[in-house]
């Protein structure tokens, strides 16, 4: 299913994690400021981006259509198992908002399209001890979020950007978009959301960053 044609050499993959694990043990990018969302727009440490960055693993999984199923599983009532036509059929939610890459790159208004995160969780029902989610995605990369934060009346599970399909390079045919929360919990080219009662780390919480990562906290490392 996933084909990994854009790999990354070896050597070139580990050597972006290790760079990004030694950021993470030393603390770096952080500005011991805070920063309110009501009054700033940036973050603090972030810097305003008109270009849209690339980033991954160097594995840029190509998932036809046809192929595609979205699986919702763990602690909920109803698990459910997606394939494209089921997905699309689905009410569609639209939403504009601005990305907060721990990276530093922030990139304002958005136009994101798909299924918003509060009918999605009308559907399953999460059972009382459910906490967390971790997503998974065709790529194998892992992350972590709060329940609390999923259920947010800004996240959805995104097919369109700015009008248009999301590109493979940023994880179509969809992907995950938190407004609130680092650029690294919006998972792309989504496979499964698992709902669990204690937190897990997923790949980047794992290797030093933070299992919440809040912006506006600057909640980078931790
Ligand atoms: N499946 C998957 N999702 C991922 C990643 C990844 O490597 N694999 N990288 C994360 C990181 S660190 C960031 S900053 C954003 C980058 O999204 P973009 O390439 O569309 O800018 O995706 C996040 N989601
Ligand atoms: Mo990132």
């Amino acid at each position: 299913m996933a084909e990994d044609k854009d790999d990354l050499p070896q050597g070139a993959r580990a050597k972006l994690v290790a760079t990004k694990e030694r950021w993470a043990r030393e603390g770096r990018l952080l500005t011991g400021r805070t920063a309110r969302p009501e009054t700033e727009r940036l973050p603090p440490g972030q810097r305003r981006v008109e270009n849209w960055p690339v980033l991954d693993l160097g594995v840029q999984p190509d998932v036809p259509l046809d192929r595609w199923r979205l699986e919702v599983d763990g602690l909920i009532e109803h698990p459910l198992s997606w394939d494209w036509a089921t997905f699309r059929a689905q009410p569609g939610f639209r939403d504009r908002s601005d990305i907060h890459c721990v990276t530093q790159w922030s990139r304002f208004d958005n136009e994101w399209e798909g299924v918003s995160a509060l009918h999605l969780l009308g559907l399953v029902e999460p059972k009382p001890e459910a906490n967390f989610l971790m997503f998974t995605s065709y790529d194998d990369y892992t992350t972590n979020v709060p329940l609390m934060d999923f259920a947010d009346d800004d996240v959805l599970l995104a097919h369109s950007w700015q009008g248009n399909s999301i590109s493979r390079e940023h994880g179509g045919p969809v992907r995950v978009i938190i407004p609130k929360l680092y650029f690294w919990k919006s998972a792309k080219w989504l496979r499964r959301i698992t709902f669990i009662a204690a937190d897990r780390a997923g790949f980047w919480e794992e290797r030093g960053y933070h299992m919440r990562g809040d912006p506006w906290k600057e909640e980078r490392y931790g």
